[in-house]
């Protein structure tokens, strides 16, 4: 199966005042280029679509055109809240998308629930764990004590791994967490990276590939894989402009995923 991983768009963000939605309208549309020139299969965006809580019309209008050349293309969209959009807002209407192709998983209720797509070695569990803000969570994950990221995390990986143990076949977990290490983090005091309070690796042991939404840089996870998508432009030495839109990940039965970084040239 072939999947498209990309995060952290951020639609409706400004750079110190200037507007960046023409850019990111522009990203978006270069992303469903990718999707129909590499055959993925599937698009998972963990977190962070918007860059607010309430977007403004004119940024939910691009997301929507978006998200629509996207599946037109071809692929099967799964995306989740990040901590900088609204899970109520972004989830309104979410049963209605579904049918169209567009899952969108914004609520505790949904994390063990999967969206099991399948190909030619089986199925495919994706599971989507939306960003969980602590004081709101907490009781629906039945951890009234918990405080910190990594133990509502640790929370709702369970689930998933309960659940994921009754099945066959590969699975996918979708977070928007800032994963360091590949051991627990209980000796070390919580930091927190752009608003997310980093978490453990070992937090999701088991899955066979995690996209990650929100960290910055490139991450190899024992027994897992987590690599930031995010949609940003950069500037290379020669002056070209490169929109990086994504990464590919190609996953098969007993087989680490092969990851390849997608790029997107452009002049400027
Ligand atoms: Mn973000």
């Amino acid at each position: 199966m072939r999947i498209l991983h990309t995060s952290d768009w951020h639609i409706g963000r400004t750079f110190h005042g200037v507007d960046l939605l023409a850019d990111q309208a522009a990203a978006l549309t270069a992303i469903a280029e990718l999707v129909a020139e590499h055959g993925a299969d599937v698009v998972v965006v963990p977190g962070d679509i918007y860059d607010r809580s309430i977007p403004s019309a004119d940024a939910v209008a691009v997301c929507n055109a978006g998200l629509e050349a996207i599946r037109a293309a071809g692929a099967v969209i799964i995306a989740t809240s990040g901590n900088h959009d609204s899970p109520v807002r972004l989830g309104a209407g979410a049963a209605f998308a579904a049918h169209g192709g567009l899952h969108l998983i914004t609520r505790v209720s949904q994390v063990a629930r999967p969206l099991v797509l399948n190909d030619e070695h089986g199925p495919v569990a994706f599971y989507g764990i939306p960003y969980l803000e602590p004081e709101i969570t907490r009781a629906e994950l039945d951890v009234p004590g918990a405080r910190s990221h990594q133990e509502i995390l640790d929370a709702a990986m369970a689930r998933v791994q309960t659940d994921a143990a009754e099945r066959s076949g590969r699975a996918v977990v979708l977070a928007h967490a800032f994963v360091v290490g590949g051991e627990p983090t209980e000796s070390e005091r919580s930091i927190s990276v752009g608003g997310v309070e980093t978490v453990s690796a070992a937090t999701f042991d088991g899955a066979d590939y995690v996209a990650l939404g929100t960290c910055i840089r490139r991450r190899r996870c024992p027994n897992t894989s987590g690599i930031r998508g995010r949609c940003c432009r950069t500037r290379s030495a020669s002056g070209r402009t490169a929109r990086r839109c994504g990464s590919s990940t190609s996953t098969s039965p007993g087989s680490r995923p092969s990851i390849a970084s997608t790029f997107r040239w452009c002049e400027n």
